[in-house]
């Protein structure tokens, strides 16, 4: 019981943070997105191939979070782009607080877009919201059509779904239209991208998307 009140009291109180934030953010006039997944779905590749194909018009910044090492910031870092990593120590998601320390230290009334990626995770980034504009769940080919069943939470409040690594799919037994349709029953209003990193299928379908959308400023 008196669990369940402690974390009430910090979902709240990392609701006010996300609000600050999300103001800030719109202040900026800078479209954010949240990258949560498993971890190893792709990510940061799916980061380094949007950096490469988005127009380089956009002026894009990146917050990285791991619970260890600086090895994405670094992967990240090589594009010239402003990018900062949190390290989280052990807990298995980002929280408000962290990403505003880590804002603090970016340029943000010069970006467009801000990218945060999130600690590879499909439980505990689904309760924190980061303030961010719309929240993309990635998904790869090798974990399963029934995630989406089995971590509804992540899926119900994404507004992205990005299914990668789809060059595998002739060497595994996976039906993609079924984890589709999965995806769909928790959350049918999921805009769902099918890509490749390795052969940039449908990167710019959602490089497409990412420009329309921070336009608009929000999701769906
Ligand atoms: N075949 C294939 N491999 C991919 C694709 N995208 C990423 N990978 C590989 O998947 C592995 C993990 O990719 P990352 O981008 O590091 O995954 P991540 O989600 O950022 O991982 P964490 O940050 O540790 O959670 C790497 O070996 C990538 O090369 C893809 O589209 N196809
Ligand atoms: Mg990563």
């Amino acid at each position: 019981m008196g669990i369940v009140t402690i974390e009430q009291k910090v979902l709240k109180k990392n609701d006010e943070i996300a609000a600050d934030l999300h103001k800030r953010f719109d202040d900026a006039d800078v479209f954010t997105a949240n990258l949560v997944s498993s971890p190893g779905s792709g990510k940061t590749t799916l980061l380094e191939r949007t950096l490469k194909f988005i127009s380089p018009a956009l002026s894009v910044g990146v917050v990285e979070g791991d619970i260890q090492t600086n090895l994405d910031a670094e992967r990240i870092s090589k594009f010239n782009i402003p990018v900062t990593q949190i390290i989280t120590n052990g807990t298995c998601h980002l929280d408000a607080r962290m990403v505003e320390e880590a804002v603090n230290k970016l340029p943000l009334n010069d970006l467009d877009i801000l990218f945060i990626e999130n600690v590879g995770n499909l439980v505990c980034p689904a309760a924190y919201n980061l303030g961010e504009h719309a929240r993309i769940v990635i998904m790869s080919v090798t974990e399963g059509e029934d995630k989406p069943l089995k971590y509804p939470a992540m899926f119900l409040k994404s507004c992205v779904m990005i299914l990668n690594k789809i060059d595998l799919l002739p060497y595994l037994k996976f039906d993609k239209e079924l984890a589709k349709r999965n995806a769909l029953k928790i959350n049918p209003d999921l805009k769902i991208f099918e890509t490749s990193c390795y052969n940039n299928h449908g990167i710019l379908e959602w490089c497409d998307w990412l420009t329309n959308e921070l336009k608009l400023k929000r999701c769906k």
